[in-house]
């Protein structure tokens, strides 16, 4: 008797007998209210433009003639327009790249637009920009390259001054900024006034970034800043605008900086992270960040760009789509055709919630007023259902209103109160047993948005199973849906080179020598490196005996330890039965050269 005394006083504490009615403690690290408005963001485009498109270079040199850049027809209102309508909220714009060149007639360079044919040194394309946005309800963003390959000053104190003062140009004179860009990117050679050789700066510390940052805050305090360690968004670790599954909003922030060695775990965040950084899925609609003619037939197709949605913002991350403007300075119709496409395609996908007005039961509820089922598909992003203090596994089952076909399902939690979920399932119910819902990807964490593609079920119920979290459960949106002829996953297609067959004649740490079998005219080289031994800079060397080599070529992979995609090297034709690709530097000197694919046409 006593023992029941104690266990009913004991059960007392721990089920109040009133129901919770105060909101679920926060659990750190949180976002700020302008990090989530900036996540509700979701998707925006990002738009790479400058002498590289003129010169077909992905890393200008920082040397190229300014009377090339001579974009005939550029219109920001038709950037403008072709986002508008593929649904994306905003544009971030290169104001300067690592060439050092500015699309705003800056005061502190000649080396930008001021000095160009375009509109005869009048034009502003940052401004054109700005208005344009203005007009169609986008936000803006810029992009200013720390790293500058023009400058003869760069690696000096002076430069950061510079930086400094271009910055502030740029947080004053364009209006509202959603979010500043801080590239990571440095290799290191560049023209630097004509020295023409390697600078080493310390990436931590050259740049003094705290300053830069409060710096833009002074100025634009609600602008979010990305740089690979945020602080207000962090780079994914990857280029091919994707998330994992299992992705967490949180870095350790002290560990992370511009140009972090262990960039790949940014893909997943830190799950013990104390700090709230969440991702930004970062890709080019083509290959390249800047236009190339030779890449218009591989422009990223509606099925690939739709699969790319649902692995950045469906998994907890916001998804920059980049457009190469073209030579003329307009978003390529193909470009624009795609992207306006995927974007219906998504719509339609997700365009009819089967969840709503539905009855769905929960396991917990912590207020049946406040924190209600009713609140997951009410469409009102502050009301979320939440359980009780100490219950942190629950589960919300699902009448369907009859029998329904369901391929997707999207869940959120409602983050201005910290990202918890960290292990959770499905569950579908047609009849005889329920049944688990076989996802091919991890179902851990779910953060501002999760979506999930499965094969289609039939069901009558549906169960949400929160199996892990970091505290109460806060979920503020639920949805089912039927795509019909949607796809499950994507496939990527590779492009399919057919190259002279050869043999390995020699291959060393620093070159990889080929036998082509018999003379043979080539006329290009096309490398796909693999995560080691990665060639950053080459030289191709070509000749009939392999005592009498001459090299027909020599330049950079530029940015190829980011966006490791196949590097494709045009050049005259030579007559020969040996090519050698030589690593002048490799990304990492420590390794040896090594390749994916190697293909010579
Ligand atoms: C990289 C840069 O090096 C690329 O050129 C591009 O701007 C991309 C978005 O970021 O790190």
């Amino acid at each position: 008797m006593k023992q029941l005394l104690l266990l009913f006083s004991f059960n007392f504490l721990l089920l109040p007998t009133f129901a919770q009615k105060q909101a679920p403690a926060p659990v750190a690290p949180l976002p700020t209210a302008h990090q989530v408005a900036w996540q509700k963001l979701e998707t925006y485009a990002f738009i790479h433009f400058g002498p590289n498109t003129f010169g077909d270079r992905e890393w200008g040199y920082g040397d190229a003639p300014l009377s090339d850049f001579n974009p005939t027809k550029l219109d920001t209102e038709q950037w403008a327009h072709t986002i508008k309508a593929a649904g994306m909220k905003g544009v971030i714009l290169t104001a300067k790249h690592h060439d050092g060149f500015c699309l705003w007639p800056t005061k502190y360079t000649d080396y930008s637009v001021r000095n160009t044919p375009y509109k005869d040194g009048k034009g502003d394309i940052v401004g054109e920009l700005a208005a344009a946005c203005k007009k169609y309800g986008l936000k803006l963003g810029l992009y200013l390259s720390p790293w500058d390959r023009h400058q003869a000053f760069y690696s000096t104190p002076l430069y950061v001054e510079y930086f400094y003062a271009q910055l502030e140009e740029l947080l004053t004179q364009y209006g509202e900024l959603f979010e500043v860009w801080f590239d990571g990117a440095n290799g290191g050679d560049g023209w630097y006034g004509g020295a023409k050789e390697q600078r080493k700066i310390d990436r931590r510390t050259y740049y003094d970034f705290p300053r830069a940052h409060k710096l833009v805050y002074k100025h634009q305090p609600q602008a979010i800043i990305f740089s690979d360690g945020g602080p207000g968004c962090r780079w994914v670790g990857n280029e091919e605008g994707y998330a994992d599954a299992t992705n967490w909003s949180f870095l350790r922030i002290n560990e992370v900086y511009p140009g972090y060695d262990k960039y790949y775990e940014l893909t997943s965040g830190h799950a013990d992270g104390d700090t709230w950084v969440p991702s930004e899925c970062n890709t080019s609609i083509r290959p390249g960040w800047f236009y190339h003619e030779s890449e218009d037939a591989r422009v990223k197709s509606i099925p690939q760009l739709t699969d790319l949605y649902y692995r950045s913002v469906g998994h907890n991350g916001t998804f920059l789509l980049n457009f190469p403007v073209d030579k003329e300075g307009l978003i390529h119709p193909i470009d624009s055709a795609n992207a306006v496409n995927y974007h219906q395609q998504v719509a339609a996908e997700l365009s009819n919630n089967l969840l709503r007005k539905v009855s769905i039961k929960a396991s917990n509820v912590r207020d049946k007023k406040l924190y209600a089922t009713a609140n997951l598909t009410d469409g009102n992003y502050d009301t979320y259902w939440a359980t009780e203090d100490g219950v942190t596994t629950a589960t919300l089952e699902i009448a369907l209103k009859g029998t329904q076909k369901i391929n997707r399902i999207m869940l959120q939690e409602y983050i201005p109160l910290g990202q918890r979920v960290s292990k959770f399932h499905l569950e579908y119910f047609n009849g005889g047993k329920w049944q688990p819902v076989s996802i091919k990807e991890a179902t851990t964490t779910i953060g501002y948005k999760r979506l999930l593609r499965f094969q289609t079920i039939t069901a009558k119920k549906l169960r949400v199973c929160f199996d892990e979290a970091r505290g109460p459960l806060c979920i503020n949106g639920i949805g089912a849906y039927y795509a019909p002829k949607a796809m499950e996953s994507y496939q990527q297609q590779e492009l399919n080179l057919k190259g002279f067959d050869y043999t390995i004649q020699q291959q060393d740490a620093k070159a990889i020598t080929i036998d082509l079998g018999r003379t043979r005219q080539i006329r290009s080289l096309h490398y796909k490196p693999t995560t080691t031994g990665m060639i950053s800079h080459y030289e191709i060397w070509a000749g009939n005996t392999l005592d009498n080599m001459k090299r027909i070529a020599a330049g950079e992979f530029s940015n190829i330890r980011n966006n490791p995609i196949m590097q494709d090297v045009y050049f005259a034709p030579a007559d020969c039965r040996y090519v050698q690709l030589k690593a002048v530097h490799l990304v990492n000197e420590s390794e040896s050269a090594s390749y994916d694919k190697l293909i010579i046409l």
